[in-house]
């Protein structure tokens, strides 16, 4: 059938095709003559013009149908040239003189600590090219827009291009905040004496400098996304006003092609966060040569963010290109900027002026013509938007005066700029350390750095820092401006009021007793948990509940209607459960942040929510609950980046397991989360068996976390992981060893005292199984079975790790034993040990069992079957346990080996067919229904 789009408008009858997708496709048409006659003029326009004037007219109506607001779809992308017309640039407010001076200082002094981190017996090196592409961009904002902490409200949050960082010492270097030892022990971080400094962005090694770690490209951008939404979000729920922050990300065009960097910017519109401005440093090139040489990255980006219903400014020519473009009559310039490459683009910042002439006037007659009377130096020095102050200002001006929607400003640079001829555009640049002597002299002139020739050569290896004296013209106007903003930046405080908890009795009574008929998972355990937390007020006000989709599967839908999902445009359509108890509802006071199937965005939501501690001030415990296989494997980099920025709150594993949630099948059964989480310093993960555990577990955390205040708090995050599978709960018992429980053992039960002893570790719900395996022991094998509960493998290995490196430290003391082999030493081995993940998590703490340690794991794939068969195959259930138990006496000589291997052939061991229910666990119900 054909199809009336593809046929001319004046053939349809009634219908115009519209623009593009966006608007209806089919607008009725009140008067076909009247659009006769327009077409009919652009057609004897272009009859009798070229297209570039019919462009020309198009695009002025287009302009002015917005400026009389006329609805129409935006145009995804301009002309290669500034977006802020330059009849519209404000007044630039500073003296451009003097702050050119001490940016070049700035400069220079980044580059030469760079340059002597190279020095012989040292040799770390660092990035020279990328700060000195950006230096204009950052000084504008230091000297004109960036807010210190002294500000209203704290002042703005600034992500810093990770390989940046040896410009923003540079200008702690100038502002008397770093000296210059600590210049010379720039990634250093042991060994230089009095302190080292590291190389990129990392709050961990610089607490009171550093507050976001961005270098591991594509998380500063989301971070960045995040952080402004978090601060919307504690100004709608009324815990800080946040209203004059402003959240700045400084991000290269090589990183915008990572997913995580673009993945999430429709999240930024979304959420209206008129809060955040991205810089992107167009220098064209990343580190092993041009981001786009055949296309242009700064048009590809316009297009993307425009889509994405970003507020765009691009920042491509500087002053000097203004006249032309004046003279620019019949837009030859504008056209030869639109299709060069930027691989060319490139290529001219490598050569000289008269390269530039031939290679890009010289494609047209008409700019040749234009550029005929000025020198080739001219030529050379026609400067990009992002090293001139007057544009990059107006653009950060405009971006702070939108309303209602993020902006991007896409700064086109020369990487290595002002470095010199080795250094500029070259594709080696991004990984040069060090100058020569001819580049230093070089570098010297361009910047103008009073230093001699001799004293560059006395030391090619240490050539001199810059700094004029804390009395200098520059240095005083420089003090002032950080003054009047706010104080120094970059800069990290941890100043809040410590968190107190209502009494630990009381509040968790129900979770103490024993579950009786009712089966309880150790999700809802968790769930109970918080609830009761929250019941206090100020402390439950604190708690900021992140969830990516499954609230349902983990009970927590419950919370909808109470707490409501936060959603700042509130809910502006009736939903459709509205009239049932627990109807989905969100609002714009809503404590739950709600991330959608998002596991990236959620990661980066507990980021912002586990810092505000040290970023507003303002302690928030973030239980940020996802499915436990989409966790640390998806976004295990984020869980480091929050490590490093010195996260505390909680991280909760559901549906964890490799048995657990039957049916699911590889890709859902997770065996390993805890492995991964315990390679993680900042992590502490604890797998519960007992819902009696949990309150301890939860409430510890807080007191590490928020407890003291101010300098006393530990960097915590807890990983916890929770099951599915419903299960009798024991009430506590007496004379609990919570100190055990806390360090990642006690003993549960003693067993019977009977001829031959074993002893039992689980954790989790393979709790379960340790229970069914003593019941077999003891009453089929007359074998008494100690119980103990692993609360966390992972904190026993590491206490007694450290406990070896005290012993390696003092060879000659008496080092205590470590806190495992303490605790085990209660009862007799052979040890047991089982739980539902790989035998890896099980054998972090062989070193420390004072006995033969046997371990049972869930090793390899997981896959789709009911939960007894998985248990059977990987042999990690009761039967297995109760067979490797009486195995493991005979190799002790205690029994004979027959008993161990009649065991396995009555229990069927290697039968997953064969396997039966042994729990009393009929565990239908909707905490089963994880999809
Ligand atoms: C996830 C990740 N991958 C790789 C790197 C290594 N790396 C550091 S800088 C760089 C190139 C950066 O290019 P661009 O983003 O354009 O920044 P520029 O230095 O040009 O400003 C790369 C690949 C990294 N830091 N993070
Ligand atoms: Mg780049």
């Amino acid at each position: 059938m054909e199809d009336a789009r593809v046929k001319n408008a004046s053939d349809v009858d009634t219908n115009i095709l519209s623009l593009r997708e966006g608007v209806a496709s089919y607008l009725h048409d009140a008067d076909p003559e009247e659009t006769q006659e327009w077409m009919d003029s652009l057609d004897g326009l272009l009859e009798e013009s070229d297209p570039e004037r019919a462009r020309y007219l198009m695009l002025r109506l287009i302009e002015r149908a917005n400026a009389k607001r006329v609805p129409l779809p935006a145009l995804s992308s301009t002309d290669f040239v500034n977006t802020i017309p330059t009849k519209l640039e404000p007044e630039f407010p500073g003296d451009e003189k003097i702050e050119k001076r001490y940016r070049r200082w700035i400069r220079w002094n980044a580059a030469i600590m760079v340059h002597r981190a190279q020095r012989p017996g040292i040799s770390v090196g660092g990035h020279i090219s990328t700060y000195a592409s950006a230096a204009a961009l950052y000084e504008v904002g230091f000297n004109h827009f960036f807010h210190g902490k002294d500000a209203e409200q704290g002042g703005d949050q600034i992500f810093f291009q990770g390989h940046a960082s040896p410009g923003m010492y540079a200008r702690a270097f100038m502002e008397g905040r770093l000296s210059e030892e600590d210049m010379d022990g720039f990634r250093q971080e042991k060994s230089h004496p009095g302190g080292g400094m590291p190389s990129y962005p990392h709050p961990h090694g610089m607490p009171e400098f550093w507050e976001f770690p961005t270098v591991s490209m594509g998380l500063g951008p989301m971070n960045a996304i995040y952080q402004a939404r978090f601060n919307k979000y504690l100004q709608d729920r009324g815990i800080k006003d946040t209203d004059k922050q402003h959240v700045w990300a400084f991000l290269g065009d090589g990183e915008m092609d990572e997913p995580e960097s673009r993945g999430l910017i429709h999240m930024a519109s979304l959420y209206g966060l008129d809060n955040l401005t991205f810089v992107i440093n167009c220098n064209l090139q990343r580190l092993d040569g041009p981001v786009r040489g055949n296309g242009q990255i700064i048009q590809e980006l316009e297009s993307f963010f425009v889509g994405a219903g970003w507020n765009v400014i691009k920042v491509v020519w500087g002053r000097e290109w203004d006249e032309l473009l004046e003279k620019d009559e019949d837009g030859a310039l504008v056209h030869i900027m639109n299709t060069t490459p930027d691989g060319d683009f490139q290529t001219f910042k490598a050569n000289d002026g008269a390269y530039v002439r031939e290679h890009f006037f010289g494609r047209d007659e008409r700019t040749k013509k234009l550029v005929e009377d000025m020198s080739d130096e001219d030529l050379f020095n026609l400067r990009r938007g992002g090293h001139d102050y007057r544009k990059v200002y107006a653009a950060y001006k405009r971006a702070l005066e939108t309303k209602g929607k993020p902006t991007v400003i896409l700064a086109h640079t020369v990487k290595g700029y002002g470095l010199g001829h080795s250094f500029e555009g070259r594709n080696s640049t991004h990984q040069m350390k060090k100058l020569t002597l001819d580049d230093l002299k070089l570098f010297r002139d361009n910047q103008q750095i009073p230093i001699s020739d001799e004293e560059l050569e006395k030391d090619p290896y240490m050539p001199p820092y810059y700094h004029p004296g804390a009395d200098a013209e520059e240095i005083k106007y420089l003090q002032k401006r950080r003054e009047e903003l706010g104080g120094y930046l970059p800069q990290r405080r941890e100043q809040y009021t410590p968190l107190s908890q209502p009494d630990f009795e009381k509040t968790f009574k129900a979770l103490f007793k024993d579950s009786g008929k009712q089966k309880v998972a150790s999700t809802m355990a968790l769930v109970r948990t918080f609830k009761a937390l929250m019941r206090d007020k100020e402390l439950g006000k604190r708690v900021v509940p992140i969830i990516p989709d499954e609230a349902r599967t983990f009970g927590l839908d419950s919370w909808f209607p109470t707490l409501k999902i936060y959603n700042p445009n509130g809910q502006n359509y009736v939903p459709v459960d509205h009239d049932l108890q627990l109807s989905y509802r969100e609002a714009p006071e809503g404590q739950i942040l709600h991330e959608g199937i998002n596991e990236d965005g959620s990661s980066a939501s507990f980021v912002a929510a586990s810092t505000s501690y040290a970023t507003h001030g303002e302690p928030m415990i973030p239980m940020y609950i996802f499915y436990s296989m989409f966790g640390f494997q998806r976004t295990g980099d984020n869980f480091w980046a929050a490590g490093d920025q010195m996260g505390r709150g909680f991280i909760v594993g559901a549906t964890a397991g490799r048995t657990t949630l039957f049916g699911e099948g590889l890709q859902h059964m997770d065996g390993h989360s805890p492995i991964l989480a315990s390679t993680n310093p900042a992590v502490i993960p604890y797998d519960p068996a007992f819902a009696y555990e949990m309150p301890y577990i939860i409430s510890k955390g807080i007191e590490r976390m928020y407890g003291n205040g101010a300098g006393e708090d530990e960097n915590v995050m807890y990983y916890i992981t929770v099951y599915n599978q419903p299960h009798h709960q024991p009430a506590r018992p007496e004379n609990l060893d919570v100190e055990g429980l806390h360090k990642g053992i006690y003993l549960y039960d003693k067993g019977e005292d009977l001829d031959n002893k074993v002893s039992l570790l689980a954790s989790g719900v393979g709790m379960q199984q340790a229970l069914v395996a003593q019941k077999i022991l003891q009453e089929k094998y007359n074998v008494g079975a100690a119980i103990y509960s692993v609360t966390s493998w992972t904190e026993l290995a590491r206490e007694g790790q450290r406990k070896d490196n005290e012993q390696l430290l003092n060879p000659d003391a008496e080092v205590e034993e470590a806190f495992a082999t303490k605790q085990l030493k209660q009862t007799e081995g052979p040890y047991i040990a089982t739980s539902d993940f790989a035998s890896d998590l099980q054998e972090q703490i062989r070193a420390y069992v004072p006995g033969q340690y046997v371990v049972l794991g869930a090793d390899g794939f997981g896959f789709a079957d009911t939960r007894e068969a998985a248990r059977r195959f990987f042999n990690i259930d009761a039967e297995s346990m109760a067979v490797a138990a009486l195995l493991a006496l005979a190799k002790e000589g205690k029994i004979d080996r027959s008993v161990a291997a009649q065991a396995a052939k009555d229990l069927k061991l290697d039968d997953p067919a064969a396997a039966q229910p042994n729990l009393d666990s009929d565990d239908e119900g909707p905490e089963n229904a994880a999809e």
